[in-house]
């Protein structure tokens, strides 16, 4: 049991040991890819149960402190983005209909309720924290289908 436990644990610190160079992306990745189980990475944890998200499929904003997700009807664009901690995340939505903005596990941010995302109207999330934010909007989609997308929060 111990030794479960520990050899988990080492898994964790080399994965945050490579996570501190560009590597970090890699370590979430090359786990998917060969089992998609027995991971432990904030990474993994946050995406548990979801499809699997290429990392070719993430939009590279992290030069950007500010980046704008155009909400539309029904759709999230970009889908998947990549920023850099601290990042203002602002969600404009440009579509006919109201939206929202539920993170898939509960409390990893402050949702956007559906009042504060009528047509026309924008609100933002700051995520300062690195790790994976996948995201829903409950009106028009599910964790897994539909209207969903994916904050990747970069290692600073
Ligand atoms: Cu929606």
């Amino acid at each position: 049991m111990i030794r479960l436990r520990s050899a988990r644990y080492l898994a964790i610190v080399s994965c945050l040991i490579f996570a501190g160079s560009s590597a970090a992306v890699g370590c979430a990745s090359s786990d998917s890819k060969s089992s998609g189980q027995a991971t432990t990475s904030s990474a993994d944890s946050a995406t548990q149960g979801l499809p699997d998200v290429p990392q070719s499929e993430f939009v590279d904003k992290t030069s950007l402190p500010e980046v704008t997700i155009t909400v539309k009807d029904n759709v999230f664009s970009p889908q998947y983005i990549t920023v850099s901690p601290g990042t203002k995340v602002i969600f404009n939505n440009q579509g006919r209909n109201p939206h929202n903005v539920i993170p898939v596990t509960s409390g990893a941010f402050e949702q956007i309720a559906t009042d504060d995302l009528q047509p026309e109207e924008q609100d933002q999330i700051v995520f300062d924290e690195p790790g994976m934010y996948p995201y829903y909007c409950s009106l028009h989609g599910t964790p897994k289908k539909g209207m969903n997308g994916r904050v990747q929060v970069a290692e600073s």
